[in-house]
């Protein structure tokens, strides 16, 4: 048995609360290396009515396998240890290590303990969050629906963007096409912001309490929260407090009187007087106009607080995307929390963190991040073909046990953004491979995103050429794709499975396979990434049915002699739904 990599840390991604009454707990070990894990657990002051159940292989890596068991518990004062089998081997193994024999009698000595579910501690994602399906609007580029708020020398709608051109789209754009997202099938928006700025992508706020005048005004979001949400369409939010305009009041106060300055601490600035080339202050990045907010300045804490608290209040929005969030402290990240969850318990917080979040993911600060890890996987996979499909899903793999269960649940999983290439770029423009991947994003666990225009087929690279103009003449449409991304959506919306179903991956050489199960019913998605056709034959299942679909093309299958040998063309996803 190799040791040194088995590996289990109470209270992180290896033993967490799901619920109240149930704990999850974790184990690794080398990839393919035990026979069989079992987990001892009882209640620790009640130790002697202790249980053994076999824990489940739930993922393997490159050099892992995960083992994972639920406890469910009235009493979540728990002990527990776990027994390891190989061959004739037997081992434990506990808090103190490894070892041949358990003696019971000093079980409180050894085992692991998650000493109390306190139930403020469990981390509880907002209840929708896994029939959400989002749209990402770069407002500048969505549309123009009031010609009278936009700004002067505009760029023609449809030349290619530089990093300073205006186009002019605004929040009316967004109410006039709510009937298109609707129809689209979407049931959430997060806009890039929409608060006072110079920028087109309004990054360096200048007043945090007032919608950019090029935007539209408080009355028309109002409007549009309003007619979003009688859409059944949630809106969130981004909130940029890394960083300002140097613009911002505060700061050019700050630039004029210095030290006497009441906002001086609000910034990091090394002296006086304030240099902006290069700037003598902190930024973001290396970009002058973007002074660094200094969150931990009790008084700039509360006052951003106080912005999310008006717009969270007065105007019901259903959350917030977080700007760098990775960079700011996380004391600040703990009070907001708390401000926006008081005032709706339902409102998803979604911070932008590129690496393993997992230190802002244990229930005290973020419910989910943008899922730029799937992003990466995803190019390497579908869109440059670098990858097997057997890496991809060991990609996969690691990243799910990072993570809590409700986390995973929670992710905004996404190809592409305003900071990214556009997927179809990537491609090549080979729409082919954006199909795959988009079957993909609509089958996983997790909240699926789409960057405005790309379920039409817009392409370009990275910023500024992914943030252009919506074409909205369809006669420029790619029809097919739009059609196959309004099916994925509307079947995401549909299936249970993909909604709510535990996640098997089950690849083969020439095809990623991925299951998903929930409630006797299940879904096989099936992506052959490669030219030449694959054969698939699907596994017993562990429930008998007679009803198999293909839900993208519509097509029923029969079975034969109970099984299902299936042919999935070059470059072709398939959702084999089996049911009873
Ligand atoms: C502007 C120009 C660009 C130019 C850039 C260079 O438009 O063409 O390349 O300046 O100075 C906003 C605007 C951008 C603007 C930028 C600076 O949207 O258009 O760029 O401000 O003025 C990292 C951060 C992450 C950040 C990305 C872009 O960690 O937080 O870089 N994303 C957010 C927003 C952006 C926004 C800002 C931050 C600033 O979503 O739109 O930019 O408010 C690795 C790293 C990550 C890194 C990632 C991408 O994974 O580990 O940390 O993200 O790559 O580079």
């Amino acid at each position: 048995m190799n040791l040194q990599a088995i590996c289990h840390i109470p209270k992180s991604n290896y033993a967490y609360p799901y619920k109240e009454n149930e704990l999850h707990i974790r184990l690794r070990t080398a990839k393919d290396d035990v026979d069989q894990v079992e987990i001892i657990h009882g209640i620790k002051y009640d130790w002697k009515n202790n249980e053994r159940h076999v824990m489940k292989k739930i993922l393997t890596d490159e050099f892992y396998d995960y083992y994972q068991y639920n406890i469910i518990c009235e009493d979540s004062r728990i002990g527990y240890y776990f027994g390891l089998t190989k061959g004739e081997k037997k081992l434990y193994y506990t808090e103190l290590g490894f070892a041949d024999k358990f003696n019971d009698d000093f079980a409180y000595c050894y085992f692991f303990q998650y000493p109390y579910i306190n139930k403020v501690d469990v981390h509880k994602e907002p209840s929708w969050v896994q029939e959400a399906i989002f749209y990402q609007i770069f407002v500048e580029r969505f549309f123009n629906g009031d010609v009278k708020n936009s700004p002067p020398d505009l760029t023609p709608w449809d030349a290619d963007p530089d990093p300073k051109s205006f186009y002019g789209g605004d929040l009316k754009g967004i109410i006039d096409k709510l009937d298109y997202l609707k129809d689209l099938g979407i049931n959430g928006i997060y806009l890039t912001p929409i608060f006072q700025s110079p920028s087109n992508h309004k990054y360096d706020t200048v007043n945090y309490f007032e919608i950019d005048n090029y935007f539209g005004d408080k009355e028309v979001f109002g409007e549009l929260v309003q007619r979003a949400h009688d859409r059944g369409i949630r809106i969130v939010l981004d909130a940029v407090f890394n960083h300002c305009s140097n613009l911002f009041e505060p700061f050019l106060d700050a630039v004029e009187k210095g030290r006497e300055s009441k906002y001086w601490e609000w910034f990091f600035i090394e002296d006086y007087p304030v240099k902006m080339d290069p700037p003598n202050y902190k930024t973001f990045g290396h970009v002058a106009y973007m002074p660094k907010l200094n969150t931990a300045n009790p008084e700039l804490k509360e006052y951003l607080l106080s912005a999310i608290r008006y717009w969270t209040t007065e105007y019901n929005i259903d959350g917030w995307r977080l700007d760098v969030s990775d960079e700011i402290d996380h004391l600040f990240w703990r009070d907001f929390r708390r401000v926006v969850k008081e005032i709706n318990e339902e409102a998803v917080i979604i911070g932008e963190n590129w690496h393993n979040a997992l230190p802002w993911l244990m229930g005290d600060q973020f419910d989910s991040v943008m899922n730029y890890q799937v992003t990466k996987l995803s190019q390497d996979f579908f869109a440059r073909s670098e990858i097997s499909a057997r890496s991809f899903e060991k990609g996969l793999s690691s990243l799910l046990i990072r993570y809590p269960d409700q986390v995973n649940e929670a992710m905004l999983n996404l190809l592409d953004s305003h900071d990214t290439e556009r997927f179809l770029y990537t491609c090549q423009g080979r729409k082919e491979k954006l199909k795959n991947a988009a079957a993909f994003l609509f089958g996983y666990i997790g909240m699926p995103c789409t960057y405005y225009g790309t379920e039409i087929g817009m392409t370009g690279n990275y910023d500024p050429g992914c943030r252009k103009g919506f074409d909205w003449n369809q006669e420029h449409w790619d029809m097919e794709l739009y059609q196959y991304y309004k099916k994925l959506i509307s079947i995401r919306k549909k299936e249970k499975a993909l909604q709510y179903g535990d996640i098997t991956f089950l690849s083969t050489d020439s095809l990623f396979v991925m299951k998903r199960e929930y409630n006797k019913e299940c879904i096989y998605i099936l992506i052959n990434q490669r030219e030449d056709v694959a054969d698939y034959n699907l596994p017993k299942s562990s429930f008998e049915y007679n009803y198999v679909k293909e839900l993208l093309s519509e097509s029923e299958w029969k079975l034969e002699q109970g099984t299902l040998r299936i042919q999935i063309p070059a470059f072709t996803a398939f959702y084999i739904k089996l049911a009873e």
